[in-house]
């Protein structure tokens, strides 16, 4: 485990390749009943790589009209969002520190050649609950910068089972993730399709 003053903390290997394969058939069930789609930019409509999802809920989304937002529905079924699996509450109490359960799981979907520029998470009302993340499948290259957008960062690789917590000051920080690293696990089914799955679990008000 790596811990540092600002309030980050990276839980290597939390969970083991048993949980690992319980939790991915969850997050393939639901999105089974709410498909991963493509977000766009706000105003120029240009899509993101990594596809997307939510469960819980408050749904994080995009789109060229409506901009960053939450919304409890699907926006292409229409659908509420499925629930949060049973094993993501418990890692929330288990890891967060705060007293109240998620209201959202935005689920990332990276293929070979996803990517996420370097950005921050400033669309949850809730300024101060920290956001938890948990990664499957293929191995990520993540970037974790400051609280300005230019200055330091470092980088590092995100496997599969890994936990990432981001409180206090850290959950300010500018961060993306460079690249995937293709063939690095062999977690998601072979009827799947190669890739990374994210999942952040975060309060939104
Ligand atoms: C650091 N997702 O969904 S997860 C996102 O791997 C996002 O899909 C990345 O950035 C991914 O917004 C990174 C780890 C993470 C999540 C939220 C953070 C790191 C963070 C918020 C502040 C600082
Ligand atoms: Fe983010």
């Amino acid at each position: 485990m790596i811990e540092t003053p600002d309030g980050f903390a990276l839980h290597t290997g939390w969970f083991d390749r048993a949980a690992q394969h319980a939790l991915a058939l969850e997050i393939l069930n639901r999105i089974a009943r709410s498909p991963l789609y493509q977000p766009s930019m706000p105003r120029t409509g240009k899509p993101l790589s990594v596809t997307m999802t939510n469960l819980g809920p408050l749904g994080w989304m995009t789109d060229k009209q409506g901009g960053y937002r939450y919304q409890s529905r699907h926006p292409v079924t229409d659908e509420p969002w499925p629930d949060i699996p049973e094993i993501l509450l418990a890692l929330w109490e288990a890891v967060s520190g705060w007293p109240e359960p998620p209201q959202a799981c935005l689920v990332n979907w990276y293929g070979p050649d996803a990517r996420m520029g370097l950005h921050v998470d400033a669309d949850e009302d809730a300024k101060t609950a920290p956001v938890v993340s948990v990664s499957l499948g293929n191995s990520a290259r993540f970037r974790l910068g400051g609280p300005t957008r230019k200055g330091s960062t470092r980088s590092l690789r995100l496997n599969s089972g890994d936990v990432v917590v981001l409180g206090g000051e850290s959950r300010r920080f500018h961060h993306g993730v460079d690249r995937i690293y293709a063939g690095s696990s062999t977690l998601l089914p072979p009827d799947w399709r190669p890739g990374r799955l994210n999942l952040t679990l975060r309060r939104v008000n």
